[in-house]
């Protein structure tokens, strides 16, 4: 007999509500739950895929235990208690700080993840924190600490009611939104347009771009130059405007003063945008009452990502679009991320109270740039990292220099990985403790509730019921954390106990916890949006599983700002002390001395490194190409189909080009999380479409030194045609 079940898709952050039905333990059909008040239906191929994901005869159902270059299936107490120890063995003998941690993006969509998480990183107290974070959303975050005083205080773009938005370094038609959790972009899109108008900046026509009402080819990493030219213009023609904030808002004349130096011509020699283009810009955007500038990956991930979410933040401050309909607005989500983030000991942030062993890199929030991963592994001395964790993420292909991490991991004393794939990065480990399918754990989306463009909140209980034997995330997490405090204070200290206790409560209770504390909740005596108030818990919730509308976007400033930082500054020091760097890029080389610049690109039936082994997404063309714009191939002798071989500082790689103007002239473009033709890694559909990495050619000197965040976007490459033979045999790490 079939079952509909309602849930919701885990694989990015549009959170699409899901309609799975089922005939016992078998998937019948995945399709888009049209009464889910977010997504209203909407899905993308990736959703059909978590079929293939779950029935995947790779994905690993058994901890693994590796002897040489083999593997055994071990019982999970052996499995818990050999990781344990091997880690407690490096702290004991080499200091906390021997035991690296590296969290990946699925995290972040991972309910019980996300709660007991931050406990492991506080049982670990290891300095050696690494994350997706610094490979990603770092400057926003930055941004946020230095702006509003909280790390996670995101702005989000009010998409419904926007009638001008302007995109700098996103593609959210191929990635379904980042911090923008809005299902069924292709439409929200489209109704801007019938409003207004919709403009991105971008070295590549993205499908993002070729559906805009404008597109503006932008020569990579040299955004903050518009984005300042944009301060530059609304401060001289008198067009800024605080309207509401401007009680609470300081650092404007610094701001102004700041950006005084970089107005649109010299932006325009650097950036290649029209220098009145970015006039008529900056009019439009002071002068439409709803707009919004948004900017995400190729803003961040370059070498001035910094400077650019902070001016992002400020031209929507200055030109009276924050925290207003129609502008960027702080999402009220059921669950107050910023308390429940302070219930885990996640506080406000901090930055560079200390800094990476070798290159002096700061932390952020608590974690080390991913730059300085493989060095720190690889370099002897005190300090060095020596046995690691990694909690689904997969750092060989999505940290700079990958090739390098790959051989650093290999010279591990010891390391475990929490994943269901044996893949380039956890077939280093000496043990594999893999949790559940997706579909076999409840969701709550803590996090993309809280940077969605409607409030909503929704339980989506699993699927089915978890396998005899296997374990969700949360309780190999939990597991190893009582047993570490067992070995270090005894089986029935209190930290030991306190774990053990943690494992009967489970997310469920905390969930219901945070959800009655919330805004929503009953006990809940704070600032009250809109919507159902004072009903919400987990039985509500579980009555509605299509999940609940809690209506559009309402003001929460000043209300929000934490009270140790009751303002928002619009100048903070350090992203002003940072313009110098920017200044003296200008006299770098150019792009015609410096050959091209890489540039990434994300695909619709791609998901990072991770969902290369289903095979309904892998079917159709190749998609790990390099895409070419035809003068930069004609000088080159390079065709459509041709190998080619890209060669950048630190490493080499191999694919076919594909010419098109789609890229701007002296930019070429490759997809990331490619590379699976590692010897070793268990992923048999991935295989058949290995591809090359783009991290084995990304540059981990190459990054804000801001932030810290890497810059794989702007890698300087050469391309020439290569000596024809198999792609895969081509790519090799090359000693700078
Ligand atoms: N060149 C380049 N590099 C990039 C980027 C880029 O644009 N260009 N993007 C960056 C960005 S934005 C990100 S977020 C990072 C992603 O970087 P990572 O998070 O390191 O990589 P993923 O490919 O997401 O790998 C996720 C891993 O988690 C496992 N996994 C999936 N679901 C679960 C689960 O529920 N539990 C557990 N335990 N494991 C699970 C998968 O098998 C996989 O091994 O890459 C970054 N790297
Ligand atoms: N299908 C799919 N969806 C995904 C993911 C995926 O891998 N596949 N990953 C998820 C994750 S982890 C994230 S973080 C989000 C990311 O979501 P987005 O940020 O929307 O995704 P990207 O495609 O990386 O968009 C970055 C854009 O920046 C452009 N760009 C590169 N360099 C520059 C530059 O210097 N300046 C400017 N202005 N633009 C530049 C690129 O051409 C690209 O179009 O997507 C999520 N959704
Ligand atoms: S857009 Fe994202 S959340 Fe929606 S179905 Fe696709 S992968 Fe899943
Ligand atoms: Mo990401």
């Amino acid at each position: 007999m079939t079952r509909a079940h309602f849930s919701t898709c885990p694989l990015c952050e549009a959170c699409c509500g899901l309609r799975v039905e089922t005939e016992g333990r078998r998937v019948v059909s995945i399709r888009g739950d049209k009464d889910d008040p977010l997504s209203q239906g909407h899905v993308c191929p990736k959703a059909m895929a978590l079929q293939d994901l779950h029935e995947d005869p790779d994905r690993l159902r058994h901890p693994m235990r590796r002897r040489g270059s083999s593997w055994e299936p071990i019982p999970w107490a052996d499995a818990l208690d050999e990781a344990t120890e091997g880690l407690h063995r490096v702290q004991r003998k080499h200091g906390r700080d021997a035991v690296g941690i590296y969290l990946g993006n699925p995290n972040a969509h991972n309910l019980g993840a996300m709660l007991f998480g931050p406990l492991l990183l506080r049982t670990l107290g290891t300095r050696n924190r690494y994350s997706a974070t610094s490979v990603d959303q770092l400057p926003h975050m930055a941004a946020s600490y230095h702006m509003f005083g909280h790390q996670l205080l995101f702005p989000v773009p009010d998409l419904d009611r926007c009638d001008l938005f302007l995109i700098v370094g996103a593609n959210p038609l191929a990635s379904g939104g980042s911090i923008m959790t809005a299902p069924g972009m292709r439409r929200r899109l489209r109704e801007i347009q019938q409003r207004g108008r919709v403009v991105v900046v971008d070295p590549r026509r993205t499908e993002t771009a070729a559906a805009a009402s404008e597109h503006l080819f932008v020569r990579p990493g040299t955004d903050a130059f518009f984005l300042l030219a944009l301060v530059h213009v609304i401060a001289r023609e008198g067009l800024a405007n605080l309207g509401r904030l401007e009680p609470f808002t300081t650092g404007a004349r610094a701001l102004f003063a700041a950006a005084e130096p970089f107005g649109p011509e010299r932006a325009a020699v650097v950036t290649g945008i029209d220098a009145a283009v970015i006039e008529r810009l900056a009019r439009e955007l002071a002068m439409t009452p709803r707009a919004a500038v948004y900017g995400r990956v190729g803003a961040c991930t370059q070498r001035f990502g910094g400077l650019n979410a902070w001016l992002i933040n400020a031209l929507n401050l200055i030109t009276n679009h924050f925290d207003r309909p129609g502008g960027v607005m702080f999402p009220t989500p059921a669950v107050d991320v910023l308390s429940a983030a302070k219930g885990f000991g996640i506080g406000r942030g901090h930055m560079g109270r200390w800094r990476s062993r070798i290159r002096g890199l700061p932390e952020f929030g608590g974690e080390l740039p991913a730059v300085a991963m493989a060095e720190e592994i690889v370099e002897p001395g005190e300090g060095r990292i020596r046995a690691l964790l990694t909690q689904a993420g997969n750092p060989v292909l999505s940290v700079p220099n990958g090739a390098k991490l790959d051989e650093a991991l290999g010279s591990l004393e010891f390391m475990v990985s929490v994943d269901f794939y044996l893949n380039e990065t956890t077939r280093h480990a000496h043990l594999i403790l893999p949790p559940v399918s997706p579909l076999e754990r409840d969701h709550y989306d803590l996090i993309f509730h809280a940077v969605a463009v409607r409030n909503t909140t929704k339980f989506s209980p699993a699927v089915f019921p978890k396998p005899a034997g296997a374990k969700h995330d949360w309780e190999i997490l939990l597991g190893l954390i009582a047993r570490l405090e067992a070995l270090r204070h005894g089986p029935l200290s209190r930290a030991a106990l306190q774990a053990r206790a943690l494992l009967a409560v489970g997310p469920r209770l905390l969930l219901d916890a945070g959800l009655r504390l919330g805004p929503y909740g009953k006990g809940f005596a704070g600032f009250k949006p809109g919507g159902p108030a004072g009903k919400l818990s987990l039985a509500t919730l579980l009555r509605q599983p299509h999940g609940v509308d809690l209506g559009p976007l309402v003001p929460a400033m000043p209300e929000r700002l934490p009270k140790e930082h009751p303002h928002i500054d619009l100048a903070p020091q350090a992203f002003l002390r940072d313009l110098a760097r920017l200044a003296a890029s200008e006299d770098e080389p150019g792009p015609k001395e410096h050959g091209l610049l890489l540039i990434g690109r994300r695909q619709l039936r791609s998901n990072n490194s991770w969902m290369h082994n289903a095979p309904r997404l892998m079917s159709g063309r190749e998609r790990c190409t390099l895409l070419m714009h035809p003068s930069d191939a004609a000088t080159r002798g390079i065709h459509t189909g041709a190998s080619v071989t890209i060669t950048s500082r630190v490493g080499r790689a191999t694919v076919r080009a594909e010419v098109s103007d789609e890229v701007m002239p002296g930019v070429v473009s490759l997809p990331h999380g490619f590379g699976h033709d590692r010897p070793g890694v268990r992923l048999r559909v991935a295989r058949q479409h290995a591809g090359a990495s783009f991290n084995d050619l990304a540059d981990p000197e190459l990054y804000d030194e801001l932030t810290g965040t890497a810059a794989v976007n702007g890698v300087p490459v050469e391309v020439e045609l290569s000596p024809s033979c198999s792609p895969s045999q081509q790519r090799s790490p090359i000693d700078p």
